[in-house]
């Protein structure tokens, strides 16, 4: 018998790479998506099912964590074996400028979606997106045991969700999983975090498009891995005999400028030339420094990133050169060939 999925956040990063790894593995997926006026479905184009035709396996809800009542009629229609809540208003920045819309999604959204599926009675296994930022100014490396400081209202609700994941689960024994995971990334991130600006902008600076690219902090430190290793991880954790938490991360920290200068060599380019400082993407308080220490993950899930830094830098520079036209160096991409990574059965589909 085929399990059923249920994923909100679909669309974005890793609802589209968990979407593909479930049906790979013959799930049938059931994804929210939100009524938009532009099309946000390109993440997802490759694998889109006409609803018209027989045998279709992923099926697209409409819906929104921000409405209970959608969550409860999808959760009962549906009768999903594993939900994955990765739906979020997930940029940090961002969170400062709507500070209770983010708790609305980020905070309410997850005890909604928990109440639907415990009112429902059904047999369900749990994955809650929690966060890395939700350990803030807790001093790195950051396990399972190290304390929440968080320093952002994005960060704060997901504290907040993370838990009422483990209250459900120790209220009512539901199957309930808290995956926290460090950054990370993907040529299918979003444009406004930071290293798909990098990788992106790279790739316009060289076609000519633009001339400088403007950042805030470069002194951040952040713990980055491959967006397709981790939802893989995600769905690990549901199959194991019992419900825990998870830090999820390479155990290796660059700062942005790090960043910067690994991705603007790799493309043969002087990376002083192009950058400019710009008081915008500062934010009111900012994590300084993350680096996991994922040794719970190795030794319980079998945890061994295989892209790394300098790998995760070229694959998304190699996919942005191509986005644009040009050719790439091709050792990232040639990389995830030799070491039989290429998860995705599309070209990547710029986020
Ligand atoms: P993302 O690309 O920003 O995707 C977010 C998804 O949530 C999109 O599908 C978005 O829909 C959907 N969404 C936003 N508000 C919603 C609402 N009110 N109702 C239903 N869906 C809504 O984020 P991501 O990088 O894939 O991250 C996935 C999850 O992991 C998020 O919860 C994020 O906070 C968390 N997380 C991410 C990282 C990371 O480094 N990527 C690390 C730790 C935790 P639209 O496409 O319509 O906008
Ligand atoms: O920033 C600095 C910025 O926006 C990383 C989300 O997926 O990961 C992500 O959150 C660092 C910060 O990611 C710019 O100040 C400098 O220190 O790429 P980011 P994030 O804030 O770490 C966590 C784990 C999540 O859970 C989130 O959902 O880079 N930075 N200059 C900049 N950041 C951005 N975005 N843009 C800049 O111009």
């Amino acid at each position: 018998m085929s399990k059923t999925a249920f994923i909100t956040g679909i669309t974005g990063q890793d609802g589209s790479y968990l979407a593909e790894f479930l049906l790979s593995r013959g799930y049938e997926v059931h994804g929210v998506i939100r009524r938009t006026s532009t099309f946000n479905t390109q993440r997802i184009t490759h694998i889109f099912q006409d609803p018209h035709e027989a045998d279709v396996h992923l099926k697209l809800h409409y819906g929104d964590v921000t409405d209970a009542s959608s969550l409860s009629l999808l959760i009962r229609e549906t009768e999903p074996d594993e939900v994955y809540n990765l739906a979020a208003q997930s940029h940090v920045r961002v969170s400062f400028d709507l500070p209770q819309y983010t708790a609305m999604v980020n905070g309410v959204g997850t005890i909604s979606l928990l109440e639907a599926i415990r009112q429902s009675k059904q047999d369900v296994r749990y994955y809650q997106a929690s966060s890395s930022e939700m350990f803030g100014a807790s001093p790195p490396p950051q396990n399972e045991q190290t304390i929440f400081h968080p320093l952002s209202p994005y960060a704060a609700a997901k504290v907040y969700a993370h838990w009422v994941t483990v209250n459900y689960r120790e209220a009512y024994g539901m199957f309930n999983c808290s995956g926290i995971l460090f950054n990370h990334e993907s040529p299918r991130r979003g444009r406004t975090f930071v290293t798909r600006k990098v990788t992106h902008g790279i790739a316009e600076i060289l076609a000519k498009k633009i001339d400088v690219l403007y950042f805030g902090n470069l002194d951040a430190k952040r713990d980055w891995g491959y967006a397709p290793e981790y939802t893989e991880l995600m769905w690990k954790m549901l199959q194991a005999d019992k419900p825990d938490d998870y830090v999820i991360g390479t155990g290796e920290s660059h700062s942005v400028r790090d960043l910067i200068i690994e991705a603007f060599s790799y493309a043969g380019l002087e990376w002083e030339k192009y950058i400019k400082h710009d008081e915008r993407y500062m934010r009111p308080s900012d994590v300084n420094y993350l680096l996991s220490d994922p040794s719970k993950a190795r030794k319980k899930l079998g945890w061994n990133p295989k892209v790394r830094f300098k790998e995760l830098v070229r694959i998304m520079v190699d996919y942005d050169m191509l986005s644009v036209g040009l050719e790439p160096p091709g050792e990232g991409i040639e990389f995830l060939k030799k070491n039989g990574l290429l998860w995705s059965n599309s070209e990547e589909t710029p986020g």
